[in-house]
Order: structure tokens, then C-alpha cells, then sequence
């Protein structure tokens, strides 16, 4: 009976500790209940842009973006792909970031800055952006190093909100954390593989030194 419910806790434990839900805007498919998804297959936990067709209308200058994490803590990362049915997602919103306690985490317009940049080394003006369609890539990367992701398809538009307050709330406990380049490399043990994973993650498209450190120091003179 020990042994059966030592079982089950390690069961539930693995199940409720290597996942997290997208809550906004609303992810291409239920990545925990779908047969052939996986959060562990990047890009997008295979699901296919087309297996559900939900696109959320997101605003030009950035929108929001909730999750509800499992882990105490993971490495969060949120990246845009312009298009659609693509894979190669080269605009990061949130990276070097600590999502820190499980539960409901929402971004309610913190990314501006960043989409603004990535806007501009792609050469494309907020205005152009009106009408395109998009995906958001969400990559959580926990203590096993692992990295998990989830995928959002988007329209972007000019006259989108971002989320009210009394749908936009950190669950009690849930917060975050920048972390620094020089931090994110002074790991110790296992996970000293997060700092790789990252690397094998989001960044076969970018260097590790990236735009995060730009968008702090743009939010900070905005
Ligand atoms: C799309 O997927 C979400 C999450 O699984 C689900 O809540 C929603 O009902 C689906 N919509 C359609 C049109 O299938
Ligand atoms: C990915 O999804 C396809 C169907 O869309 C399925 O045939 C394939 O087995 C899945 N891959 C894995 C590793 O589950
Ligand atoms: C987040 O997930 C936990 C565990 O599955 C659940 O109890 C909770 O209701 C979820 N919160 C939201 C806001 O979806
Ligand atoms: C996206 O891919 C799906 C399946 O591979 C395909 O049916 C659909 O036509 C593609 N859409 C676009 C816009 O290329
Ligand atoms: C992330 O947050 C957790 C929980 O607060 C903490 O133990 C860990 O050291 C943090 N990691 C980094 C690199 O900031
Ligand atoms: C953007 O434009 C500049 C100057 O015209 C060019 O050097 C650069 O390669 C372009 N970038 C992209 C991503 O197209
Ligand atoms: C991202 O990739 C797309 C095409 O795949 C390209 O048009 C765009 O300029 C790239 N943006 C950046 C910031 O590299
Ligand atoms: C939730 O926490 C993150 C990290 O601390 C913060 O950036 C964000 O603004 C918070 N969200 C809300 C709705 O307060
Ligand atoms: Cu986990």
C-alpha cells in the first residue's frame, strides 16, 4: 500500500511536474489531452497550425500572454514567428526570464519593446504588421533541463487590447525574475544543462547574448 501510493505520487508528480497549460491567447491545441502531442517536439509540441484553426487577434504593439506553469521555477521564453505554417521563430518576446512559483503567470504588456525591436531587424513597421498573421512560441526549460514548448497562432491588429486586469493576474506565490547572461551561466550540476538546452532551444537563430539585454535597457528608457 506504501509502495502503491509512493507510486501514484510519483506518477502525478512526473505527469503535474513536466508540464504547463497556455491560457492566452489560446494555444493551437491541447498539447496535455492530444493524442499525437508532445510538449517535449519543438517547435509546437506537434500540433499543426491547422489542427484546431483558432487565431486570437493581438495587438501591433504587443498583447498579452498568460500560461499556467507546473514547476516552482522555469526558464520561460517567448518567441514570434511572422507567417504562416512557419517554424523558424526569430523574434524573441521574453527570454533570460525565471518564472518563479507554479500557478497562473500573465504578461499583460510587458513585451512591447522587444517586438518593437524585433520589428525593426526585420525591417517591418508596426503598421505593416496590422492584418499578419503569426505564432507565438512558448518554451518553458526546468531543473531537468528539458525544454518544453507550446504554440499560439495570432492575427495581429491595430485595434486588439491587451488582456483587463481581471483576466491578466499572477496566481498567488507566481512571479518572475531577469536573469542575467553572466547568472545564466554560473550553474551548477544538472543544471548547468538548462544553459545548453537554451542554447539548443530558441537560439539556433540567434546568440545568447540577445535582444532581452536591449529590450531591458529600451523599456528602462521608455
Ligand atoms: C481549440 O483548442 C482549444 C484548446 O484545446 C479548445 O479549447 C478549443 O475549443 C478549440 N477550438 C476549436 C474550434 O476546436
Ligand atoms: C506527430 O504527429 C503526427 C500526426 O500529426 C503523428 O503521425 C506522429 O506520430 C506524431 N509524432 C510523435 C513523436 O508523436
Ligand atoms: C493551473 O493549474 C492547476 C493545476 O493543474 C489548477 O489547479 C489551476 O486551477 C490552474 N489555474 C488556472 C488559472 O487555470
Ligand atoms: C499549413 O500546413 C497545412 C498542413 O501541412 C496545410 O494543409 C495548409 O494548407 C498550410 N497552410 C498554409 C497557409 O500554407
Ligand atoms: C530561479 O528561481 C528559483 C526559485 O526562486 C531559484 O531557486 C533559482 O536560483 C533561480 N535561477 C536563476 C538562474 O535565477
Ligand atoms: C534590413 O535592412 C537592412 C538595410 O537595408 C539590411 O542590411 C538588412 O539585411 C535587412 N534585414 C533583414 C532581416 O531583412
Ligand atoms: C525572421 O525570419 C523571416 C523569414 O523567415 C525574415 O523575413 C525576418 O527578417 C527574420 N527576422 C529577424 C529578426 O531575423
Ligand atoms: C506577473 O509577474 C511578472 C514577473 O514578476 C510580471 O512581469 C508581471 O507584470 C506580473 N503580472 C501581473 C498581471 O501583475
Ligand atoms: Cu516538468
Amino acid at each position: 500500500m506504501l509502495a502503491s501510493s509512493l507510486l501514484q505520487v510519483l506518477s502525478y508528480g512526473a505527469v503535474a511536474s513536466a508540464h504547463f497549460h497556455v491560457l492566452y491567447p489560446e494555444w493551437r491545441g491541447d498539447s496535455l489531452t492530444l493524442d499525437t502531442a508532445s510538449q517535449w517536439i519543438w517547435p509546437c509540441a506537434n500540433i499543426s497550425e491547422t489542427t484546431n484553426g483558432t487565431r486570437t487577434k493581438w495587438p501591433t504593439t504587443g498583447g498579452s500572454i498568460s500560461i499556467n506553469g507546473s514547476h516552482e521555477f522555469a526558464f520561460t521564453y517567448v518567441n514570434l514567428a511572422l507567417g504562416r505554417n512557419v517554424t523558424n521563430f526569430n523574434i524573441s518576446l521574453v527570454e533570460n526570464f525565471n518564472q518563479t512559483g507554479a500557478g497562473e503567470l500573465c504578461l499583460k504588456d510587458s513585451v512591447g519593446a522587444a517586438l518593437k525591436e524585433g520589428l525593426e531587424k526585420s525591417n517591418l513597421t508596426e503598421e505593416a504588421l496590422d492584418g499578419k498573421d503569426a505564432s507565438l512560441q512558448v518554451i518553458q526549460i526546468a531543473h531537468s533541463g528539458s525544454a518544453l514548448y507550446n504554440c499560439m497562432d495570432i492575427t495581429f491588429s491595430k485595434d486588439a487590447k491587451v488582456l483587463e486586469d481581471d483576466k491578466c493576474k499572477n496566481g498567488t506565490g507566481v512571479g518572475g525574475t531577469e536573469i542575467g547572461a553572466a547568472e545564466a551561466h554560473s550553474h551548477e550540476g544538472g543544471e548547468e544543462s538548462t544553459g545548453e538546452d537554451k542554447k539548443g532551444a530558441a537560439v539556433s537563430v540567434k546568440p545568447f547574448v540577445g535582444s532581452g539585454v536591449v529590450a531591458v535597457v529600451m523599456a528602462v528608457l521608455l
